[in-house]
């Protein structure tokens, strides 16, 4: 087990766009558990993997409500194939975001394809809180962050408010 550092932004590496994965090696199985890992430990419900500073199309999430309960899920190259026309607004979060929320209007429902972490071809079809999470993670992969979905006064606080706490912390 592996707790990777988390980028936090500003910083160019969230701003970047994914290459995609030609080959699920040994080494993106072990990027994709230290991934979970991490993101349980933060804790969060997604993770993907630009966060960690791997310019590679990979997401993980686990949504389970349950208590002691795990539903893991690892996606490589994911792609929405399908959108519902009704919009959710979700109240979202980022890890690289820390103390930031604002609500978010997505597709409610999504069809998504993508490699397993056998390289298989998959197809899944999310609603709810895992379509919110896995378009959100979507998103970190073509350098989007829920803040581009605001209104750009309310993306520049929270963009100055966390550009100030860096500068404490390195100062510090
Ligand atoms: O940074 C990330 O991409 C992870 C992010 C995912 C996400 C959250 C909410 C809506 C869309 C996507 C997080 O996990 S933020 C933390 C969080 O939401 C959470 C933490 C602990 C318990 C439950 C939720
Ligand atoms: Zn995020």
């Amino acid at each position: 087990m592996a707790l990777l550092p988390i980028i936090i932004a500003p910083d160019p590496r969230l701003k970047m766009v994914c290459a995609a994965v030609n080959e699920v090696t040994p080494g993106i199985v072990n990027l994709m558990n230290d991934m979970l890992d991490t993101m349980y430990a933060a804790p969060g419900i997604g993770l993907a993997a630009p966060q960690v500073g791997v310019t590679q199309r990979i997401i993980v999430a686990d949504v389970c409500k349950e208590e002691n309960k795990r539903e893991p899920r690892r996606l490589i190259n994911p792609e929405i194939v399908w959108e519902s026309d009704d919009l959710y607004a979700y109240e979202e979060g980022c890890l690289s975001l820390p103390e930031q929320y604002s609500d978010v209007a997505r597709p409610k429902e999504v069809g998504i394809r993508y490699l397993d972490e056998k390289g298989k071809k998959r197809q899944l079809d999310a609603e709810g809180l895992l379509a919110v999470c896995l378009q959100h993670e979507m998103d970190h992969l073509d350098g989007i962050l829920f803040v581009d979905h605001i209104s750009s006064l309310k993306r520049n606080v929270i963009l100055r408010k966390l550009k100030k706490l860096k500068k404490l912390e390195n100062a510090g």
